[in-house]
């Protein structure tokens, strides 16, 4: 059955990624599905043919037969459950991964995403810079405590999971904070996620989306 996902047609990202399809496309990658990608401009996301899709007008979504999913965290689990590759089969150890997925998605990507938006258009309120100090302190308590748990592992717990997928696509949203930086296991667990064969032709995919808008 056809898998068809939704993504930015000019994603603002400038194609570095950090829009959400790429979980699902890098997902996609790693279990060897194949899909197809409509791409929406912002107008196309608010009317009602997408709304149906996703009651909250973004990307991304993913439909295959009668199923429509939106939320690039179900998507991803729903791919993990699906496919073989992305979870491991042990009970336990696929808890435990599940587990990771939302604390990468619950704990670790809220006070980063607020980051994000506080730099694309909170930048000119009076209360900016103390804003984005106390973000970054949240930031930094969290990236402590993620990079003492990696410690020397490559991964967040035994083989590569759907959780170090989503980890390391919201810890990407810090790259340029240098915030990073201050933990050296956490650049070097992202550059091992974006190692991955897979990782890279979801790159390579959505980064040709937005070159070809750009000549376009
Ligand atoms: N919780 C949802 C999920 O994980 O699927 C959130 C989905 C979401 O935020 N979608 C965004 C969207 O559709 C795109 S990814 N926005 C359009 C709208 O709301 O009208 C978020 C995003 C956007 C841009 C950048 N960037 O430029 O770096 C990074 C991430």
């Amino acid at each position: 059955m056809t898998i068809t996902i939704t993504a930015f047609e000019r994603s603002p990202d400038r194609g570095q990624g950090l829009a959400r399809d790429m979980r699902v496309r890098w997902a996609l990658e790693e279990v060897g599905q194949p899909y197809d990608v409509r791409l929406l401009s912002f107008a196309e996301m608010k009317e009602p043919a997408h709304r149906a899709l996703h009651p909250f007008g973004q990307i991304p979504t993913y439909e295959e037969g009668d199923l429509a999913l939106f939320e690039s965290g179900a998507i991803v689990f729903h791919i993990a459950g699906r496919h073989a590759g992305l979870l491991p089969d042990d009970a336990n150890a696929r808890a435990r991964a599940i587990t990771w997925m939302f604390a990468a998605l619950n704990t670790m990507e809220p006070p980063i995403f607020d980051r994000s938006i506080a730099i694309f258009v909170e930048r000119d309120k009076v209360w900016y810079e103390e804003r984005l100090a106390l973000l970054k302190d949240r930031i930094r308590g969290l990236l402590n405590a993620l990079s003492s748990h990696l410690g020397d592992a490559e991964w967040l717990d035994g083989a590569f999971s759907a959780a170090d997928l989503l980890m390391v696509t919201v810890l990407r949203s810090l790259n340029g904070s240098g915030l990073l930086e201050e933990y050296p296991n956490l650049p070097a667990y992202i550059a091992r996620g974006e190692a991955r064969p897979a990782y890279q032709r979801a790159f390579d995919d959505q980064l040709a989306v937005f070159n070809a808008a750009s000549v376009g």
